[in-house]
């Protein structure tokens, strides 16, 4: 039998201070409220750091300084702009053993995930943002595309530093300023980030971090002097945001939810179909918007392909997110642990047959073993809603057009995956799929140049890539 031996990171790469202030013009700066609040470990529910939360007055001195900041920033030669963001990203590269550590930390994820994924992601968009800074003029938006100016930027907690990095790099690339804000469960990778600005020497003010929760968020979307919203997090909060700026004359982007369909064919190489729903609803505990949280499997290979990914399943190792063994970490927090048992049990009382591996769960922290639901009817509510979570539900179709008819059938249109050998298959699906991104053969893999984004009630506007750049830019 396979000898099991712990692979521990070393968490003392990080210096956690108790407690950390707004960053707002360069400095560190008290809020001018009394709230603080703590940032927990989601594995052990040890607390990690006290942090500010950020009121309607701070959030508007951030703005300020983002206002003051714009003038210089957006006349800077777009070459000279480059140089930070070349800065940026390689100091990204040299402290990511310690920012990975500090995002495993602080959301749960496994630290194989941050260190491998997350951080050369992180790094990958600053550096190709930055190679774009003195291109504008080929951006697509005539010769003397301008920036838009202030951005406030709202992100969630399930990629705390790679969402920064998708906001930051192409807002600052084309010369605007920023205020973000990061999800009140994940502030701590956001907050070093801070310290990186003052490391790359960027002028004050250029990028500000206010920490809150809902509240703060709130009242950067709808300062009067931001001019550009961009938000990543739940359709119902996207949904107020588009509601409450609507007349305002603000730009935005908004990326939500999904409830993602991977699509395998009898034809398809069912061993890597097989690792690639795995690696669909099981990454990063299946927080991922773009999730394949739907499999929906040819009829004729559905018992093998089940058969198979279960025996897979039962290989998982769910525990210590710092372990480097670990494939499953923790859920990141107790309210969505709340969210996800909740749709879990729905789906059983709603005749869903529900199966996981024989999987301990650790007494301490936030947990849910990988889980697979059978007999799913498109009618239940796991089939429809994003349980953000290690739950996929398992369809079943017969036809290519069957396939296409159920995975259209949601309010979301994210991505999908199409798994089979013929590539005529995979061009006559993607032409028919709702979906922003469509995976042949691959899934969740992402690239800087590759614009992202979705249709229907999962958003609009792209991330990433060329298109990226629009989201900043005016005629
Ligand atoms: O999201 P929220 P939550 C989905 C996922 C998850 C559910 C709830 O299904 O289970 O949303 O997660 C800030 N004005 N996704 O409650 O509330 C908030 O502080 C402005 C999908 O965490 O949308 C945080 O910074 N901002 C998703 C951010 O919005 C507000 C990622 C996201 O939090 C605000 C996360 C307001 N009124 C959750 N209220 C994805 N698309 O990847 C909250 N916020």
């Amino acid at each position: 039998m396979f000898e099991y031996a712990p692979a521990p990171e070393s968490r003392d790469v990080v210096d956690i201070k108790p407690s950390y202030q707004l960053f707002v013009g360069g400095e560190w700066v008290d809020s001018q409220g009394e709230n603080r609040h703590k940032t927990i470990n989601p594995a052990s529910e040890e607390v990690l750091a006290e942090v500010s939360w950020a009121t309607e007055e701070d959030v508007d001195r951030a703005v300020r300084a983002a206002r003051k900041a714009f003038g210089p920033w957006s006349a800077m030669p777009g070459s000279e702009r480059a140089k930070y963001l070349f800065r940026i990203a390689r100091i990204i590269q040299e402290r990511s053993r310690e920012l990975a550590v500090l995002e495993t930390l602080d959301n749960g994820k496994p630290i194989r995930e941050s260190r491998d994924v997350d951080l050369p992601l992180v790094a990958a968009h600053f550096f190709y943002y930055a190679g774009w800074a003195d291109k504008l003029a080929y951006a697509g938006h005539g010769p003397d595309p301008r920036p838009l100016g202030v951005a406030g930027q709202v992100i969630p907690w399930n990629f705390p530093l790679l969402m920064l990095a998708w906001k930051i790099a192409p807002a600052l690339a084309c010369g605007n300023t920023v205020v973000l804000k990061p999800a009140e469960t994940t502030p701590l990778t956001a907050l070093l980030f801070a310290e990186i600005c003052r490391q790359a020497d960027l002028p004050p003010g250029v990028v500000n971090i206010v920490t809150g929760a809902g509240e703060t968020g709130a009242a950067l979307v709808n300062h009067p002097d931001v001019d550009k919203v961009a938000f990543t997090g739940s359709t119902e909060v996207g949904r107020m945001i588009a509601r409450s700026v609507a007349g305002s004359g603000k730009k935005v982007t908004l990326e939500l939810g999904g409830k993602a369909a991977n699509i395998v064919f009898d034809d398809a190489a069912l061993d890597q179909a097989v690792e690639g729903v795995v690696n669909g609803i099981f990454f990063n505990q299946g927080h991922v918007c773009c999730a394949g949280s739907r499999l929906l499997v040819q009829e004729s290979v559905a018992d093998e392909l089940l058969d198979a990914l279960k025996r897979r399943l039962a290989t998982l190792r769910l525990g210590d997110p710092l372990d480097k063994n670990t494939d499953i970490g923790a859920i990141n927090s107790a309210a969505q642990l709340a969210k996800i048992r909740e749709l879990s049990d729905l789906g059983e009382v709603e005749g869903a047959e529900r199966w996981s591996p024989e999987c301990p769960l650790p007494d301490r922290g936030f947990w849910f073993p990988p889980t697979i639901f059978t007999g799913v009817a498109q009618s239940h509510r796991i089939a429809r809603e994003e349980v953000f979570g290690p739950v996929l539900s398992v369809l079943t179709f017969r036809t290519p057009a069957e396939a296409v008819e159920k995975a259209n059938n949601t309010p979301f249109g994210l991505s999908a995956g199409v798994w089979t050998e013929k590539g005529s298959r995979i061009l006559w699906m993607a032409d028919r799929l709702r979906a922003g991104v469509v995976w042949a053969n691959t899934f969740n893999r992402f690239d800087p140049a590759s614009p992202f984004g979705g249709y229907k009630e999962s958003g609009y506007g792209r991330e990433g890539g060329r298109h990226g750049l629009e989201a900043y830019l005016d005629v």
